[in-house]
């Protein structure tokens, strides 16, 4: 078979949108038969969802292919955003919606007889990340291939992603996640590219030079899922690495009966890419996570040298060729490894490897939670990775004797352990934040000092979504309604939103804007009738609080106001109560006992609020068990009010507050992350603002007596407080709640009880804006209108041009 040219254009270049749909029917009907080897009577809805997915697979890897042959071909810089999570959910809509085919799948999958919505549902999430962190990764890989950013995306394919909750009498359950029990359409794997990874051994001197002989090694293997960006003009590689043994299966020992010792070396090989660590909350120095950590890293590490030389470079023109971003410490060992690679592997001396090493690195910082900073024990860290531990050393030691003002408490290694903030800092010659709050405080609180000495390397990229997944994909009535009333193009340029602005007077407009709600709104209340058993009201205020269970986003001060507002109702019966359904959602990290102790309360205040005849029209409560991906893509766009009520200081940016804005639902919140961006967009009319600010959170900690002085200044606090102690929500345990109430008395750190009253008084304001229609619809179109600030192609433009000297392709 001849050979396809590398200089003749690749063959799929008419527009996608364009293709047939005789075509496309006939493609799938090819996969079924031929790579699914169903017969058409027989096929299942996963036998057509497989088929579909391979016919539109197909469609990408034209653009695919195009854009990997033009990088190359123009010797582009690429960037390497390096990830322990990737939070993609599922992927053939958004595949779908981004090549255009939206329309002609509808019509073909119809045509078909199948049902293309319970297609794309019966695709499980990939749930390979925790919360924020792990979908903004998402959301900048497709923002990268929409604005032909060359770029690869770099995780690791854990077997088993997030767990998935249950409740058991209101109890959170956790049970193993397993999406790849099905076969995975979208990913190639590609066994030929593997590398080894050593660990722990010794490192020896010889002939002058350090050599690490390692005591372990097992074999990352790539698995490549492209990532097509806005109508198909480019398509980037998100390369997920698996973990294989490097020793052989031992046949002697399984013919001589010992299965399990046969198989031993593939179990412990496979162990390193097979479950998500699920706790975002508290770093704990396992070393299982720094062997995941390094995995990833050095997988990656050695991938970019290995396409960089191939391409004839030198090595010291690596920082013209790559941009490496390090999401968050947890790839913090790339200073090392890359120094390490650079020297060991190709004999370059440290300080030339120092200085590559920093022009390609960058550092994003996701979190000022003192627990979620990452540390290790010197003890472990030497023992892991020896040969990293002396050159952390040597780059701590260059760095202290070239800044000689350095303080004795400031440096990588302090107190034997290994601070990976302070390294990734040191190793990047840009470090940001992702709001403007955030980053300041980064300057201000993290890293005051390194500030000082390096003025300039901090700097903010305020985060972002992307519009066509969180707008175009998951709100189609809404979507429809922007096409209508600003034109087509909207969704990769998202300030033309601000043409919406024009038509909130107009009260046809208002009333278009309340049907595509309405639509949501209803579609969810069908939803939540059979998944929990709630009667929810479309004409009811949907307030929804969709994030991590934590105790500074603070679900405790919302279920606290609920039961507050379940009191008004019956003191008041015949004030003109606003009908409200309170939406939960969420997880708790397996071991975070106080967050599991509120999925418990808001659970049982749930069942005793949604049973009380009296108050059954007025106000229900939501908690749908599962929160993920896919269920924010339900909730979201029917959501009237959304929740952001962190306490001021400790949300980094939030991301979900922006899905919420684009999506129609003015926010209630805290002056916190990025919600200081939002207000400034909206407006403060369209934004319910309370609380206490960042710098007066800290202030109020210094007064040991402030949640007593709260709740004993709060009739409303105090008579929630009473009713939850007295075991009104827990009949069968009257005291199961008595630790709860203590610590809002005693050790109330998220200053709960002092920004309570604030928030009351915030949801009072919500229910009265609600009632007046016109003001409400004004509002809610109006944080649409001027959510264009917050896509993440602004944000992904922000890191091409101060971070990483890239230039689009397109
Ligand atoms: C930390 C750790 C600690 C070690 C064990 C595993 C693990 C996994 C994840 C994390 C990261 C927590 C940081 C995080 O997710 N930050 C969130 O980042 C979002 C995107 O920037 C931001 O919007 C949220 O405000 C911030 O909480």
């Amino acid at each position: 078979m001849e050979l396809y040219p590398v200089n003749r254009p690749f063959p799929t270049s008419a527009p996608l949108a364009d293709l047939p749909a005789e075509a496309l029917r006939d493609d799938i009907l090819r996969h079924l038969i031929y790579t699914l080897g169903k017969d058409v009577p027989h096929a299942t809805r996963y036998d057509w969802r497989m088929a579909l997915s391979y016919a539109v697979r197909d469609r990408i890897v034209g653009p695919w292919f195009r854009s990997t042959r033009r990088t190359w071909a123009e010797g582009r810089k690429r960037v390497h955003y390096l990830s322990m999570e990737f939070l993609i959910g599922r992927i053939l809509e958004d595949a779908v919606v981004n090549i255009g085919l939206d329309e002609t799948v509808r019509g073909v999958m119809a045509d078909l007889g199948q049902d293309y919505r319970a297609l794309v549902e019966d695709e499980p999430d990939a749930a390979l990340g925790n919360g924020g962190l792990g979908r903004l990764a998402a959301c900048f890989m497709e923002s990268m291939a929409t604005l032909g950013c060359p770029a690869y995306g770099y995780g690791i394919r854990y077997e088993h992603g997030l767990f998935r909750q249950r409740f058991e009498a209101g109890f959170q359950v956790e049970t193993p996640e397993d999406w790849l029990s099905q076969a995975h359409p979208w990913e190639f794997a590609r066994p030929e590219a593997a590398y080894v990874i050593p660990f722990k051994g010794e490192v020896e001197t010889r002939d002058g030079r350090d050599h690490w002989v390692p005591g372990e090694t097992v074999i990352a293997s790539a698995f490549d899922t492209p990532v097509v960006g806005w109508q198909g003009k480019w398509a980037n590689t998100l390369r997920l690495w698996g973990a294989k043994p490097t020793t052989q299966f031992d046949l002697d020992r399984f013919n001589r009966g010992d299965y399990a010792a046969a198989a031993e070396p593939e179990a412990l090989a496979r162990t390193l890419s097979r479950v998500l660590y699920p706790d975002d909350t508290t770093y704990q120095g396992k070393e299982l996570r720094l062997k995941q950590e390094f995995f990833l890293t050095s997988a990656a590490l050695q991938d970019i040298l290995r396409r960089h030389l191939s391409a004839g470079h030198s090595l010291a023109s690596l920082p013209a060729h790559v941009a490496i971003q390090m999401n968050d410490t947890h790839p913090a060992i790339a200073g090392p490894e890359l120094i390490r690679l650079l020297m060991d592997d190709h004999g370059m001396v440290f300080a030339e490897a120092l200085e590559i090493t920093r022009a390609c690195l960058g550092y994003t910082n996701h979190t000022l939670l003192p627990e979620a900073l990452e540390r290790w024990a010197t003890f472990t860290f030497g023992n892991v990775l020896p040969r990293h531990m002396q050159i952390v050393e040597r780059i701590d030691d260059w760095h202290r004797r070239t800044w000689p003002s350095r303080p004795h408490y400031v440096g990588i290694v302090k107190h034997h352990e290994v601070r990976m903030g302070e390294l990734a800092f040191i190793m990047a010659h840009k470090v940001n934040g992702v709001s403007a709050l955030h980053s300041d405080l980064v300057k201000a609180n993290l890293f005051p000092e390194l500030n000082r000495l390096h003025p300039g390397r901090i700097v903010n990229q305020t985060n972002g979504v992307t519009p066509r997944r969180w707008l175009r994909m998951c709100n189609r009535p809404l979507a429809g309604l922007i096409t209508e009333t600003v034109g087509a193009g909207w969704e990769d340029h998202l300030d033309r939103l601000r043409g919406l602005e024009d038509h909130v007077g107009d009260a046809g407009f208002r009333a278009a804007f309340d049907a595509a709600k309405r639509q949501n709104k209803v579609a969810l209340a069908e939803w939540l009738s059979s998944e929990c058993e709630v009667k929810a009201d479309p004409d009811a205020i949907f307030d929804v609080q969709v994030k991590r269970i934590h105790e500074y986003k603070r679900q405790l001060l919302n279920i606290l106001q609920a039961v507050a507002h379940w009191k008004s109702i019956h003191d008041n019966p015949n004030a003109a109560w606003v009908p409200r359904l309170r939406i939960f959602g969420g997880k708790a990290a397996p071991g975070y006992a106080v967050a599991k102790e509120i999925i418990h309360l808001i659970n049982d205040v749930g069942s005793v609020i949604n049973a009380d005849p009296a108050t059954r029209d007025l106000l229900q409560i939501a908690y749908p068990a599962n929160y993920n991906v896919s269920m924010a893509e339900r909730l979201i766009p029917a959501a009237d009010l959304s929740e952001q009520i962190s306490t001021a200081g400790k949300e980094a940016s939030g991301t979900g507050n922006m899905k919420f804005m684009m999506n129609g639902a003015p926010t209630i919140g805290t002056l916190d992350g990025a919600n200081v961006e939002i207000l400034q967009e909206v407006g403060a009319d369209n934004f319910f603002l309370f609380g206490l600010t960042a710098g007066e959170v800290v202030k109020r900690r210094e007064d040991p007596d402030h949640a007593r002085k709260a709740i004993e200044a709060s009739q409303p606090l105090q008579d929630v407080l009473q009713m939850i102690a007295e075991g009104r929500f827990s009949p069968d345990q009257p005291d199961r709640y008595h630790g709860l109430v203590h610590r809002i008395w005693h050790h109330d750190y998220f200053l709960v009880a002092a920004d309570f009253d604030a928030y009351h008084a915030a949801q009072g304001q919500v229910d009265h804006a609600y009632a007046d229609r016109d003001r409400w619809l004004k509002m809610a179109a109006l944080n649409t209108a001027r959510s264009g600030l917050f896509s993440s192609d602004r944000t992904i433009r922000g890191y091409m041009d101060e971070i990483w000297s890239v230039e689009p392709a397109i």
